[in-house]
């Protein structure tokens, strides 16, 4: 793993309507995030939070997009940051925030690969667009985005070309998937690991399975974990929880596994809810699943 670690904040929460996602990156650092990594020889830059602009509300958000335009601005500056933070050799942490800031983070990473895997560690698909969406909001649309589906503003950023493709995804954790997501699962044959799957086979086998697959295609890998990802009795501070998730010990064998494999090029941890955790519990989870992911068993 590069041993210099860049991380930015985004404190977005317009991707969603639940208040409070916006503290997550100021939850995650009084975790003690940049201590952690630190003590494991790593030397971590923090820089900062991306401002976020206010909900839309000179500009009409087109149906079914809430804040679009808001979501477009962190997401172009969010993209360019983590080009930045390659450009200096540096390896992109990005804490959030909604999960909507996927969009700019993949669109950022997307440019220095030529095949970017993407593990995709989450409760929901996040393959929405305005047209399958159940409920307008953003977060449950950067998969698909990434992918190239979805309003140009969003699948323009940085380049209009489709930032990954789908046989490079792999999703963990799936257990509330809508129909447009099932339609689209099914047709484009993304490897999608459910609960099912986790129960049938265990977390070691599905990231084994994960594992072998990408680093036989693909030159970079990026993590997307979704704290939602875990039960919600492991992460209680997430705006839409669904019961019947990865636990704590489970996401940690995915994250020494992942550190184990050695080729994830970049992550972003997303959905830290402080209002709604109890104790700060869920960044705390979030920090230590990072010490897992830097190789703290390994070192
Ligand atoms: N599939 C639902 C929707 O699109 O509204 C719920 C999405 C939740 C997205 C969370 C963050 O992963
Ligand atoms: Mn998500
Ligand atoms: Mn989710
Ligand atoms: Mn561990």
């Amino acid at each position: 793993m590069n041993q210099n670690i860049s991380m930015v904040g985004v404190p977005m929460d317009l991707g969603q309507n639940r208040r409070g996602v916006d503290m997550g990156p100021s939850a995650i650092r009084y975790a003690g995030v940049i201590e952690r990594l630190e003590a494991l020889g790593y030397r971590v830059e923090d820089k900062g939070d991306i401002a976020i602009e206010k909900k839309d509300a000179v500009k009409a958000s087109p149906k079914n997009l809430s804040n679009l335009y808001a979501v477009t601005k962190a997401n172009e500056k969010l993209a360019e940051t983590v080009a930045s933070i390659y450009e200096k050799n540096a390896f992109p942490l990005v804490i959030g925030g909604d999960h909507s800031i996927a969009i700019g983070t993949i669109a950022g990473a997307s440019g220095y690969f030529e095949n970017l895997g993407v593990i995709w560690y989450d409760a929901h698909g996040d393959l929405n667009t305005a047209q399958t969406s159940p409920s307008g909001n953003i977060h449950g649309m950067p998969l698909a985005v990434s992918l190239g589906m979805g309003h140009p503003s969003l699948t323009n950023i940085q380049t209009s070309k489709p930032k990954i493709k789908p046989e490079n995804v792999v999703i963990i954790g799936a257990r509330e998937l809508d129909a447009g997501e099932k339609d689209y699962i099914r047709q484009s044959k993304m490897p999608v690991y459910t609960m099912h799957e986790v129960d049938r086979l265990g977390m070691s086998e599905v990231m084994r399975r994960a594992i072998t697959y990408l680093e036989d295609k693909c030159d970079g890998v990026h993590l997307s974990l979704d704290l939602d990802g875990l039960d919600p009795h492991d992460a209680p501070g997430v705006g839409t929880p669904v019961i019947g998730g990865l636990s704590y010990r489970e996401s940690h064998l995915a994250m020494e596994m992942l550190a184990e494999s050695d080729f994830i090029t970049s992550c972003e941890f997303v959905e830290v809810n402080p209002i709604l955790d109890e104790k700060n519990r869920t960044a705390e989870a979030a920090v230590a699943l990072m010490g897992s992911l830097f190789g703290e068993k390994l070192k």
